[in-house]
């Protein structure tokens, strides 16, 4: 199979996940990326089964109501069942690096506020430690040069992601050459130095079920 069929039938699979659950007043919560594209577009189909959804991006908003999927404002929703997103790595505790769309902030509290985390790959994503995949780091563009040096005190190799604004207005560091060990514990330091918005780590709220898809199938991992 192609990398876009193993796409196509992890999205097919959270879609089989959430659809027993779904209520008319069901306001879901929307991830960001090529599969979180896929599986809009199949949700498209159950539209009138639930209220709506809420999006950790523009891009992802603009392609919901495209198919007339209604867009909230989390804080008028507080909580949502589910949250259906990528990932750019994800290992065995279902840990993982996300953001490589720049979308991480909007992820991160989108994910915060789910009761469940569903994530969505195929099985490149899959690997035994985090780093390979460059480590995305959000940054209020007047504090970039200082986080970048105290990224390399942690042992990252920064880079300032030229060109790329994120949705929040900020700037962003790719962390290469950044090999981790305990992913929970370099989330949370790379989050105490000032002027981080958010780090890609999702360790301290990782995924709940892993959709895996390969060769093979789709597994469910929890
Ligand atoms: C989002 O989309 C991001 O956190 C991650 O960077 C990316 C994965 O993209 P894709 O599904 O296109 O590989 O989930």
């Amino acid at each position: 199979m192609t990398q876009d069929e193993l796409k196509d039938a992890v999205a097919a699979a959270a879609i089989d996940e959430i659809a027993p659950h779904l209520e008319r007043d069901t306001i879901l919560g929307i991830g960001t990326g090529s599969t979180a594209n896929r599986f809009i577009d199949r949700l498209a189909r159950l539209r009138d089964d639930f209220m709506g959804a809420v999006a950790s991006s523009e891009a992802s908003a603009e392609r919901l109501r495209g198919h007339g999927i209604e867009v909230f404002e989390l804080n008028s929703v507080g909580t949502v069942p589910y949250y259906i997103d990528g990932a750019d790595e994800v290992n065995a505790h279902l840990h993982m690096i996300k953001g490589g769309g720049a979308a991480l902030t909007r992820e991160k509290i989108v994910a915060a506020c789910a009761e469940r985390f569903i994530c969505i790959a195929d099985a490149s994503k899959r690997v035994e430690r985090l780093g390979d995949f460059p480590l995305p780091v959000e940054v209020i563009p007047m504090a970039r040069s200082y986080v970048a040096r105290e990224l390399v005190k942690l042992g990252a190799d920064p880079v300032y992601r030229e060109g790329v604004i994120t949705d929040n207005g900020n700037r962003i560091l790719d962390c290469f050459e950044f090999m981790i060990d305990d992913p929970v514990a370099m989330e949370a330091r790379i989050n105490a130095i000032v002027g981080v918005v958010t780090n890609g780590l999702f360790a301290a709220r990782g995924a709940d079920v892993l959709l895996l898809g390969s060769d093979t199938g789709v597994e469910r991992l929890t």
